[in-house]
């Protein structure tokens, strides 16, 4: 793993190298992980805290149910629905609703656990939004599941990358719960 890691610094000023093209979307340098638990609405989302060498990239997961998070884990993983609760990632974890009624984020929701799981890491952060399904990140399988499903988009800066920040800070999610 560690030699497939590629510092930002080397990787800057490169447009066919993306940093984020190696990261793991869930790994993280904290010393404890916090349990990610359980959000208030299906189809809430949680960030996390993610670095790779000196990169902070951070990663977010969606809520299948309330107590079940759909997510794309990082390099080597396949994403999956996982227990909340036992869900560990490093702080602070921000866990947000979206702003649309409940119906579409049960659609959103559906979505990703019908179709977003059992895929392979998606290693193109830049050009997320446009590539096809059979990869996924962590930030693009959140942003499909809500763009195909009921035509939202959380990516604050748009541009052809959503990364996880860009859902984070974008007006339509608004946190409820910081876990430092
Ligand atoms: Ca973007």
């Amino acid at each position: 793993m560690a030699g497939l890691l590629v510092a930002p610094a080397q990787a800057a000023g490169t447009t066919a190298s993306d940093p984020a093209a190696t990261a793991s979307s869930s790994g993280g340098d904290c010393k404890e992980k916090k349990t990610v638990g359980n959000a208030r609405n299906r189809g809430d989302i949680f960030h996390s805290h993610a670095k790779t060498a000196d990169w902070d990239h951070d990663h977010v997961g969606m809520y299948y149910t309330t107590k079940t998070i759909v997510e794309a884990p990082g390099v080597g993983s396949k994403s999956k629905s996982v227990t909340a609760s036992t869900l560990k990632k490093c702080g602070p974890i921000v866990k947000m609703y979206v702003k649309a009624k409940q119906s579409s984020r049960d659609k959103a929701a559906d979505y990703a656990y019908k179709h977003f799981r059992g895929k392979s890491y998606d290693l193109n952060f830049a050009g997320n939004k446009a590539s096809n399904t059979d990869y996924l990140n962590c930030s693009e399988l959140v942003w499909k599941a809500y763009k195909y499903a009921v035509d939202i988009e959380l990516d604050k800066n748009g541009g052809p990358g959503v990364y996880p920040d860009d859902i984070r800070d974008d007006g339509s999610t608004v946190t409820y719960q910081t876990i430092r």
